[in-house]
């Protein structure tokens, strides 16, 4: 893969010479907060904005990192010496474990900390009080002591959505070890990369889980992982195996003699070891997220101990409106950024109960996610719209058959439809709960853009207003403000630095300067943050009421179910395969998961079209990146379009899969082709009944800037 990347430029920024666009959409209407959340609310008067206008910045996050317990005080709330590789708190000392767990022993030890809920409903649930996984951090850290792990080495966790999950990264955690946690969904080979690009020696993993009725074998990816991280030149010295069944092995792939060991069978030499949390900077980092950029090469988003810790609490408190005696549940997989801050360290800091669920949402069936919030009591409801559309397809009229009550509900990953967002707001919060669609990103730990739920109307399809001392605006191509109201649209940038933001890309630090501030900054010297906005990769406008909508990605990014697939990395994947010359990725509106992928693939001189080559191609996606990626379709073309350069027009292709205007395809080399892919692609897709409905002003945007040439 490095070959092919040596020839991409880290400049992911967009090349679209009309970032200004005008958006005409349907002014939505409001929807004030219910006045029973209001009373109990967090953040109930308007004045706390006060608290976080620019003037108080940046001493006004010191409110959210004085949630925290602090080992030793901070001495400078933010240093911007070394522009734009901001430190948060400098001079503090904590550690992430310790705020998570040992602090509220004290308090309230018999508690349910976590809730896990297997996917087969015959089997219990559990509930595991703080003081219960305060002793299982315990003697994991001691596990990956013995292992030799010491602060600032890297490990891999790929791991499904079980408590062994927090326990292990709240163990990493404790000792200053930085974990690095990929979708279990995710194959063994993208498991390799990430391994290789974090110089992990050693990958936690689980023999199997549940999804979908089935019990998987996970194992076997851990093989593959292993043989990819080595071909990348990484040596994984051992794979720690959790069990499903502790004392039984549910996976058909045999343990590697020397390298693959059972973690019940290492912790039982541990039992009721204390490992004392270490006193470590706040500027630490405490973990790395993978995701998709422009280029094949996976972004390791680091994010710093102090900051990062500070910034999900408060944003946790005000916004998801947690308070110690609420049962909260977010949907999302702890594979995903939304998972880590909002599953794990932020309702965990604020000592709250939170739920984990293994499985899919709809099985055995669309009620499940129902029966588990009534059985559970939960009052605080998160999730994608990918599953709020999937729930309301299968099954439209469960929610009111089952007696739950949530007071809150979050949206996030993607934009949200408005009459989906109804359905949302009328079905499953049955009028009673507050709404936030919170807009951020794995770059940005937590929550940019987002309503107060207990002070702000909600708009449907719009996140709202900025996060408290967030301070965003809307540029053009030549960083000129776009004003609110003007209808036009732009790229969303951040002025400001706050101490959720990702402190580098792992092993990149030019990739993310180029990334995200090359493009709007004007002095590449300048330690005035003024000077470095934060360059999101959204499209986004801005009503006259300041709330904003999120127009999606401007960069190659295709966003499937909430989750980020970087189109490069589709496209390697499929030049893996012989006969591939060419490839495309380009993104397909889906009424379920948003937006799919399909793929364009030309053939080398000398092979014919066949579904055995399209099968190989599919395949290969998935070894190489997993199912959730697997394309719709796969196209084989005679040609690509392209322009006099020779570059692929992506926004060409996506207009064709679907069904839109392809825009001005004067410039292109070979304009003959576009008529030939079209007849090709569309009379399949009619046949097959795939012919998409009129699509809306957030989606158009999108298909026809994709690929922003
Ligand atoms: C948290 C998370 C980030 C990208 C982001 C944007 C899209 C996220 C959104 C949203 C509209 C929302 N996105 N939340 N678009 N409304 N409420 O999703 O992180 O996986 O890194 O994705 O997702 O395009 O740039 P991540």
């Amino acid at each position: 893969m490095a070959d092919e990347l040596d020839d991409v430029t880290d400049d992911e920024t967009a090349e679209s010479s009309e970032a200004v666009i005008a958006v005409h959409w349907r002014e939505e209407e409001t929807y004030p907060p219910p006045a029973s959340f209001t009373a109990q609310a967090n953040a109930s008067d308007p004045a706390i904005r006060e608290q976080f206008t620019e003037d108080k910045f940046p001493d006004s996050f010191t409110a959210y990192a004085d949630l925290l317990t602090w080992f030793k005080p901070w001495d400078t709330v933010l240093d911007t010496s070394n522009a734009p590789f901001w430190r948060w708190f400098v001079g503090g000392e904590l550690n992430a474990s310790y705020n998570c767990v040992d602090r509220h022993l004290a308090t309230h030890p018999n508690k349910a900390a976590l809730i896990w809920v297997p996917e087969p409903e015959n089997e219990a649930h559990q509930a595991i009080t703080y003081r219960e996984l305060y002793v299982r951090v315990n003697e994991f850290a001691a596990v990956l002591k013995e292992l030799g792990l010491k602060a600032g080495d890297r490990i891999t966790f790929h791991m499904p959505m079980v408590p062994e999950l927090p326990v292990a990264m709240l163990a990493a955690a404790r000792l200053g070890i930085i974990h690095s946690q990929v979708f279990a969904g995710f194959s063994g080979t993208a498991a390799g990369h990430r391994i290789a690009d974090s110089g992990s020696t050693v990958l936690v993993t689980m023999d199997g889980y549940y999804r979908s009725g089935d019990l998987l074998d996970h194992k076997v990816k851990a093989d593959e992982a292993v043989e990819a991280a080595a071909k990348e030149g990484q040596q994984v010295d051992k794979v720690l195996v959790f069990r499903r069944y502790p004392g039984k092995y549910s996976a058909a792939t045999p343990m590697v003699e020397g390298r693959d060991v059972f973690v019940d069978d290492l912790l039982a030499a541990h039992k009721g070891e204390i490992v004392e949390p270490v006193a470590l900077q706040a500027t630490d980092p405490l973990f790395l997220m993978y995701t998709s950029g422009t280029t094949g090469r996976p972004k390791g988003c680091q994010h710093s101990i102090g900051g990062y810790l500070a910034y999900v609490a408060g944003t946790s408190k005000y916004y998801q409106d947690i308070h110690p005696d609420d049962t909260y549940w977010c949907m999302a997989d702890i594979g995903w950024i939304t998972g880590h801050s909002y599953i794990v360290y932020g309702p965990l800091a604020l000592g709250t109960t939170s739920v984990l669920y293994e499985g899919t949402p709809n099985y055995p069936d669309a009620a499940r996610p129902w029966r588990i919030a009534k059985q559970l009591g939960v009052n605080i409801f998160h999730t994608s719209p990918t599953a709020i559309r999937m729930l309301r397809k299968v099954g439209p009229d469960e929610p009111a058959k089952y007696d739950f009550h949530f007071k809150h509900m979050t949206t996030v990953g993607e934009p949200i439809e408005p009459e989906v967002w109804r359905w949302y707001y009328n079905s499953i919060g049955k009028r009673e709960a507050a709404i936030v669609d919170t807009w951020w990103q794995t770059e940005t730990g937590g929550f940019l853009g987002s309503t107060l739920p207990g002070i702000d109307a909600m708009k449907p399809g719009s996140c709202g207003p900025a996060a408290l001392g967030i301070l965003p605006t809307i540029l053009d191509e030549n960083g000129d403000e776009v004003a609110a109201g003007s209808g036009k649209a732009g790229n969303i940038v951040i002025r400001n630095p706050w101490p959720g933001v990702f402190q580098t890309i792992w092993g990149q630090p030019e990739r993310f300067v180029s990334t995200y501030y090359a493009k709007y900054n004007k002095d590449p010297k300048s330690t005035d943050w003024h000077d470095w906005p934060y360059f999101a990769g959204d499209g986004a406008v801005q009503a006259a009421d300041g709330y904003f909508r999120i127009l999606g990605r401007v960069d190659d990014v295709i966003n499937v179910a909430g989750h980020r697939l970087g189109t490069k990395e589709l496209e390697s994947a499929a030049l893996t395969v012989n006969e591939i010359a060419e490839a495309a990725a380009v993104p397909v509106v889906d009424d379920v998961r948003g937006r799919v992928v399909e793929m364009y693939v030309s053939l080398k001189p000398g092979f014919d079209a066949s579904p055995e080559v399209e099968a190989k191609v599919r395949t290969a996606i998935e070894t190489d990146i997993g199912k959730i990626a697997r394309p719709k379709n796969i196209w084989i073309v005679p040609d690509m379009p392209k322009t006099r350069s020779g570059k692929i027009m992506r926004r060409v292709i996506a207009a064709t899969s679907n069904f839109t205007d392809t825009g001005d395809i004067t410039t292109l080399a070979n304009p003959e082709v576009v008529e030939r892919i079209r007849h090709q692609v569309q009379s399949a897709k009619v046949a097959r009944g795939e012919v998409p409905r009129e699509l809306s002003e957030t989606e158009l945007h999108e298909i026809e800037h994709f690929g922003s040439e």
